[in-house]
């Protein structure tokens, strides 16, 4: 098994989907803390000057969304080539960045209130609900796919900060509880070390 690095802030954003793919496919990781020194020692380092970035044997990989894939191809998990059965799973992740990106928006610029961005993520939610619905599988896919770990981290985090966020979404409560209840992600959300990591820096 391979032990990479994975370089990213002390906080969950950017970096949670990857933590999740790599402990759920027994991917070794080492975590490498960026807060201090990340504009005279990591900034540099990186190919994009931002992370979430993983280093494995000397290769760098930067963008969160590449290293899902990448590290997912290592895996052996399902990385399709049937361009029908890739397109489910990548329009899945696509329709998550674009919630994230708002999200980091509002986060980060200021850009919108709080309820303005949960009332574009619920419409946008509610698109992705209605095709797992009608999919009918238990993942994006009937096997995990690195785009499973990417919306579960979102459904996280939307859930978190809307009361009664489930009532209208009930297929994908229960692809969120399915996915929460994958031994080794259980056990590690069970600990300090996950709950007191922050959601944003
Ligand atoms: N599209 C890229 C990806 O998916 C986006 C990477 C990115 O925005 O990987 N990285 C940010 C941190 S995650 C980064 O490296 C987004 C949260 C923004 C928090 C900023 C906190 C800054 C503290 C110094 N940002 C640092 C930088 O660009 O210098």
């Amino acid at each position: 098994l391979m032990t990479v690095q994975l370089f990213y802030f002390s906080s969950r954003s950017r970096a949670q989907a990857i933590r999740y793919l790599c402990l759920d496919n027994g991917i070794d990781y080492e975590e490498v803390d960026v807060d201090q020194e990340w504009t005279t020692k990591y900034k540099p380092m990186m190919p994009f000057g931002q992370v979430p970035v993983i280093e494995d044997g000397g290769v760098k990989v930067a963008q969160s969304c590449a290293i899902l894939r990448y590290l997912a191809k290592k895996a052996g998990l399902n990385v399709h080539e049937n361009p029908v059965v890739a397109a489910r799973t990548d329009m899945i992740n696509d329709q998550v960045e674009d919630i994230r990106g708002a999200y980091i928006r509002m986060i980060y610029e200021h850009e919108g209130s709080e309820k303005d961005f949960l009332k574009t993520a619920k419409v946008k939610v509610e698109y992705i609900e209605t095709l797992m619905s009608n999919w009918g599988s238990d993942y994006i896919l009937d096997k995990i796919s690195y785009a499973d770990y990417n919306l579960f981290d979102m459904l996280d985090v939307l859930s978190l900060m809307s009361p009664g966020f489930w009532d209208d979404v009930p297929t994908l409560k229960a692809f969120h509880d399915r996915i929460a209840a994958r031994p080794a992600l259980k056990a590690y959300r069970d600990t300090d070390a996950f709950k007191l990591l922050p959601q944003n820096g």
